[in-house]
């Protein structure tokens, strides 16, 4: 072998060498690039790049392209996955305990939504989430305000105002009884297939906070939406325990900082938008209205309370999310 040839030998294996030591954190993730919580893991993965450069190699995978929705909690504990935002709704179907998140008018607004995630019941939450998924909740962040989008204009007041209306919910038990609490015909799909089936009737409305009705362009399909605020809507930045596990404790908290940060850039971003979001709806010509919300707040805490979602909650855990201040 020359000595050019050697070198260029050495080089390679290397850089080579250089790219093994990087831990490799694939994300994946139904948001559409122009979203907010799809932004914010450049933006963590900047951070990691500052704080511990060459450690990590980040990689982003958006609009379910990786996984699809709800697939994301059993790829990570198969160590297909490292990263995911993953719904209360998907914890819940492993974590009965987390339907709490799941019930619409519990959580009061994003701030309330913050302090029960970061305190004490976030704490044991997360401590069970990690025993039963094999995964640890790095952040919560707001998703938003959800709210009722749909394809044309009705007069909507109550809840019997959306009887036979097949709303869009996410595919899964806890979803679909939301909508069923809402007085709709629940109808299950996947994020990525709602914009297509607005567009062409096979549903008559779906349900989402206004900056993913932007962002995922539902209101160039849609006429209507009514400010029901069923639900503030959380999800979780989490790390498989398979990938946490293998960090150094300096690693781990770096991570963590990150994801805590990037949660922080999605909510400023999102209250922000969702403050002005009305008026863009209105100058794209769709009506914005507001119904009787607490007919809409009395109906589905009563069809919580019947229910078998709300037997799964722990004594007294309501009374503790409410007394959060
Ligand atoms: C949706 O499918 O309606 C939903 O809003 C459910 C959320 O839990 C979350 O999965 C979200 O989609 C995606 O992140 C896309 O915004």
């Amino acid at each position: 072998m020359t000595l050019h040839r050697l070198f260029l030998a050495l080089g390679l294996t290397s850089v080579m060498s250089l790219a093994a030591a990087q831990t490799v954190l694939r994300v994946s993730t139904p948001a559409v690039p122009d979203d907010w919580h799809a932004k914010m893991w450049t933006v963590m993965k900047e951070e990691l790049d500052k704080t511990a450069p060459k450690q990590f190699d980040m990689q982003i995978n958006l609009n379910a392209s990786l996984f699809k929705q709800g697939a994301e909690p059993a790829a990570m504990a198969r160590g297909n996955l490292e990263l995911s935002a993953i719904s209360a709704q998907d914890i819940a179907k492993i974590v009965p305990e987390f339907s709490i998140f799941t019930a619409g008018y519990i959580i009061r607004d994003p701030d309330h939504l913050h302090k029960v995630h970061t305190g004490a019941i976030g704490t044991e939450m997360a401590k069970l989430v990690s025993e039963k998924m094999d995964v640890t909740i790095l952040a919560p962040l707001y998703l938003g305000t959800r709210q009722v989008n749909l394809r044309e204009a009705k007069n909507v007041k109550t809840p019997s105002d959306l009887k036979g209306i097949k709303l869009r919910m996410p595919g899964s038990k806890e979803w679909l009884f939301l909508g069923e609490a809402l007085g709709a015909t629940p109808t299950p799909l996947a994020f990525g297939e709602v914009y297509l089936a607005l567009k062409t009737g096979t549903i008559d409305g779906q349900d989402n906070p206004l900056p993913t009705v932007k962002s995922a362009k539902f209101y160039e399909v849609t006429k209507q939406i009514v400010m029901t605020s069923h639900l503030v809507d959380g999800i979780f930045i989490s790390i498989s325990n398979k990938a946490w596990n293998a960090l150094s404790k300096e690693q781990q908290a770096k991570v963590k900082t990150a994801a805590i940060n990037a949660a922080k850039y999605n909510d400023v971003n999102r209250i922000k938008d969702e403050a002005e979001m009305v008026t863009f709806f209105k100058s794209q010509g769709l009506s914005v209205t507001t119904p009787d919300v607490a007919a809409f707040r009395s109906a589905v805490q009563t069809a919580y309370q019947k229910s078998d979602i709300s037997q799964t909650w722990p004594k007294g855990l309501l009374e503790r999310v409410n007394a959060v201040k």
